[in-house]
């Protein structure tokens, strides 16, 4: 586990399930029909159970950058944050601005929601192909720059599935200023 202070925040890496959470909102990894998938998506879904999905169904989607909240359902968290990252395609069409926004659009409905705890998945890092590298460090200086000017929100966890993934994270965050 890493733990960085940001201003009078905390950012935490964590290598696991962001089902099992215990914080106000857990940020999941969705698409623009909001009516779930693979992934820490399914996972999501799978945990909270019907309750997310009848939710979800009242949204009528979300474009690729931004993002809405729930109910967890059957899940520790009390909301979940579904945020629509990009699909990766080399890198020129716009993808790093989109991604940026997926984690500023989450940490503003957060704040707006009064969360102080947020747990992040790697976005796009699966399915949607972003280079791990890259996506860590835009999800990094993003966190960051938030925290800064937000000390509301305490604390963000990234929750990483995996070691190499964990990694990059960790690298990315001693790196971003
Ligand atoms: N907890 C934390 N991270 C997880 C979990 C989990 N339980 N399960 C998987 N991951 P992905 P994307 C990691 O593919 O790339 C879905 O079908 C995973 O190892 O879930 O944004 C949606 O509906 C990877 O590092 O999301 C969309 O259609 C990261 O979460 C599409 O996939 C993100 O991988 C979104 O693709």
């Amino acid at each position: 586990m890493g733990k960085y202070a940001v201003g009078q925040s905390v950012i935490v890496t964590t290598e696991g399930d962001i089902t099992r959470e215990s914080v106000d909102a857990i940020v999941n990894a969705a698409n623009t029909s909001l009516l779930g998938g693979g992934g820490v998506d399914g996972a999501i879904h799978r945990a909270g159970g019907p309750a997310i999905l009848e939710a979800c169904r009242k949204l009528n989607g979300c474009a690729t950058g931004d993002a809405k909240i729930t109910t967890a359902g059957n899940m520790p968290a009390k909301y979940v944050i579904h945020a629509v990252g990009p699909i990766y395609h080399g890198g020129n069409q716009g993808e790093p601005d989109m991604l940026e926004s997926c984690f500023q659009r989450s940490l503003e409905l957060a704040l707006a929601q009064g969360c102080k705890t947020v747990a992040f998945p790697a976005i796009s890092c699966g399915v949607y192909g972003y280079p791990v590298a890259e996506a860590a460090r835009i999800a990094a200086a993003t966190v960051k720059r938030f925290l800064m000017s937000h000390p509301e929100i305490e604390e963000v966890r990234f929750v990483l599935f995996n070691t190499a993934i964990y990694a990059e994270f960790e690298k990315a965050l001693r790196e971003t200023e």
